[in-house]
């Protein structure tokens, strides 16, 4: 059996932690991998994955040996394929470990995601060591077949698809949830950063012609949502009801996005679920200093976009620069909900293209052979 060993430092918020933690347990459960993750901070994986223990150093979850990550680094028989998560940076001991291996391992810098076309370019280049006979190699995930593909479980669309055109197992959800159907309601997953335009949306939805149902589960938007509806309940205004969740696991994370008409989304890994949700959604990118991300932002609004009409892609490049903040700073609800249905067909289209390429897991394990 092969071993693995994956290296994830939590820089922030549960990103780093969600991606590692995704693609070990696929390693694990459908490549037959054995992975060892190494994390330095378990608090997002208990919020992603309820049965972490917190309090133990190595522990067995889903199959995934999980291995706090500690700053005086053990001394450990070195894996066959080592993965540094987002350039993070692993221990001095472990790479002259791997140094002095007659065999060295496969080390592999998993990168962030973007659309932009730089990607394909540096997808699997090579990176010798400045001192040591090793070469890193970085993998980059990607929306082509050129890059590394992105994080997609076997089954996944499949699964999604029976919820979907379940009302039962819906109804099973809901009430897990604790929430009250609201028959004809448009109903909307909330997730995201801080964000300056989210009173004008709530407004735009206490004003709403149709009844909104909104899904919130906890994030840095809470604290906006009580202070535009006050500490009282239930959070219910004109057109709008609001019902706040607790932060959900992943799994039951997923059956939200599929649950919801649309779904605002952020970061890497909730932005990826959404894709695979089927349904439209609008991202709040992981915002950067020097504005990085506004291009990263654009480059995949080009790729989602291309097939779809003139006005349909300006309420959706307007509805998804206002939400970012990016130029003019107002939203327009209205405009993106008649563009809704034909965006939603749009994106299913666009998503069936994109599962006919092969999984970031698959490409990884591949990439070896
Ligand atoms: O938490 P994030 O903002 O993570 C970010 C990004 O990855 C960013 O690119 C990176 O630079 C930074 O971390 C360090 O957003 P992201 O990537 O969507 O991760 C959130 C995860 O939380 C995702 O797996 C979905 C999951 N989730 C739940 O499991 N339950 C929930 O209730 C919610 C709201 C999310």
């Amino acid at each position: 059996m092969q071993r693995w060993d994956i290296f994830c430092t939590v820089v922030d918020n549960y990103g780093d932690a969600a991606v590692t933690w995704r693609l070990a347990r696929q390693l694990t459960a459908e490549h037959s991998m054995a992975i060892r993750l190494w994390i330095d901070d378990l608090r997002p994986l208990a919020a992603l994955y309820p049965g972490t223990d917190l309090a133990a150093d190595r522990q067995i979850l889903c199959g995934v040996e999980v291995r706090r990550w500690p700053a005086d680094f053990p001394a450990v028989d070195i894996a066959d394929v080592v993965i540094e998560a987002f350039a993070c940076d692993i221990p001095d001991s472990y790479i002259a470990a791997m140094a002095a291996s007659p065999v060295p391992p496969r080390w592999i810098n998993l990168e962030y995601l973007s659309a932009e076309n730089w990607v394909a370019g540096c997808h699997r280049l090579p990176s010798p060591h400045p001192r040591l006979p090793l070469i890193k190699q970085f993998f980059f995930p990607g929306f082509t077949p050129d890059t590394g593909g992105l994080l997609r479980e076997h089954g996944l669309i499949e699964r999604r698809r029976a919820f979907q055109t379940s009302s039962a197992l819906q109804a099973e959800f809901r009430t897990q949830l604790g929430v009250t159907h609201i028959p004809d309601a448009f109903t909307v997953s909330l997730f995201g950063y801080e964000n300056p335009a989210l009173p004008e949306l709530l407004q735009a939805w206490v004003d709403n012609a149709t009844p909104i149902c909104c899904l919130l589960p906890d994030s840095r938007l809470t604290p906006q949502v009580v202070a535009f509806f006050g500490d009282g309940k239930p959070w219910q205004r004109g057109s709008l009801t609001v019902h706040r969740l607790p932060f959900l696991d992943q799994d039951s994370y997923d059956k939200l996005l599929w649950l919801c008409d649309m779904n605002f989304v952020r970061g890497e890994d909730s932005f990826v679920r959404a894709l695979w949700a089927g349904r439209p959604f609008v991202w709040h990118i992981y915002p950067q200093t020097d504005d990085a991300h506004h291009a990263k932002l654009d480059a995949f609004l080009a790729l989602y976009a291309r097939d779809l009409d003139d006005a349909a892609t300006a309420s959706l490049t307007d509805f998804w620069h206002g939400w970012n903040q990016i130029g003019k700073q107002t939203l327009n609800w209205q405009a993106w909900q008649a563009a809704c249905p034909q965006i939603r067909q749009h994106h299913e289209a666009w998503v069936n293209q994109l599962t006919m390429q092969t999984d970031l897991a698959t490409n990884l394990v591949r990439n070896g052979q």
